[in-house]
């Protein structure tokens, strides 16, 4: 039988799914290309911004190598804020071009510039209604994936096939 905090788990992330449209649940938008190496993403699970890249990794049908950087996380967070020079996600890597990215608006342009049929993402009040959105899908679920807990790290990365929108 499912348990209640279970019940509660995926109905507070289908509601996030929910506040942001379902976006990143379909790739209406294939890349033309796929990267020979993977676009490496630096994001935090709850980071609004990095929620709008992920949907367009999917959007775009991408792999991409995702590192988490929670707060207080130690395997990747340095790293990124040794490349960029700040804590600040998302921050993209394309090795494939030698890219590096910090801006979530600027990261959905040229992943649609590189892989797709290019297109500019919108700044002005639709932005500002994404990015609403997106805060509001983060604040059903306000403190998963931002804190780094022990862990012991695979040898190998783990592969998941998922879709953004997925609760
Ligand atoms: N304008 C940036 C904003 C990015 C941003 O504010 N990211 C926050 C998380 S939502 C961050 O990196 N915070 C650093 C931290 O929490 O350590 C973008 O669109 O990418």
């Amino acid at each position: 039988m499912i348990s209640l905090s279970r019940a509660l788990d995926v109905s507070t992330s289908a509601l996030a799914s929910h506040l942001r449209g379902w976006a990143g649940t379909t790739a209406f938008r294939p890349a033309k290309s796929q990267p020979v190496q993977p676009i490496i993403l630096y994001e935090m699970e709850n980071c609004p911004y990095c929620r709008l890249v992920r949907e367009t990794l999917t959007t775009l049908d991408l792999d991409a190598e995702i590192r988490p950087c929670p707060k207080g996380g130690t395997r990747f967070r340095p790293e990124a804020q040794s490349l960029s020079g700040r804590a600040q996600f998302p921050l993209m890597v394309d090795p494939n071009t030698g890219r590096q990215l910090l801006e979530s608006a600027d990261i959905v342009d040229y992943l649609h510039a590189t892989y797709g049929e290019g297109g500019k993402t919108a700044r002005g009040l639709l932005r500002r209604l994404r990015v609403a959105s997106s805060y509001s899908a983060t604040a059903m679920r306000p403190a998963r994936g931002y804190r780094a807990r022990s862990s012991r790290a695979p040898e190998k990365p783990l592969e998941l096939d998922s879709c953004e929108s997925s609760p």
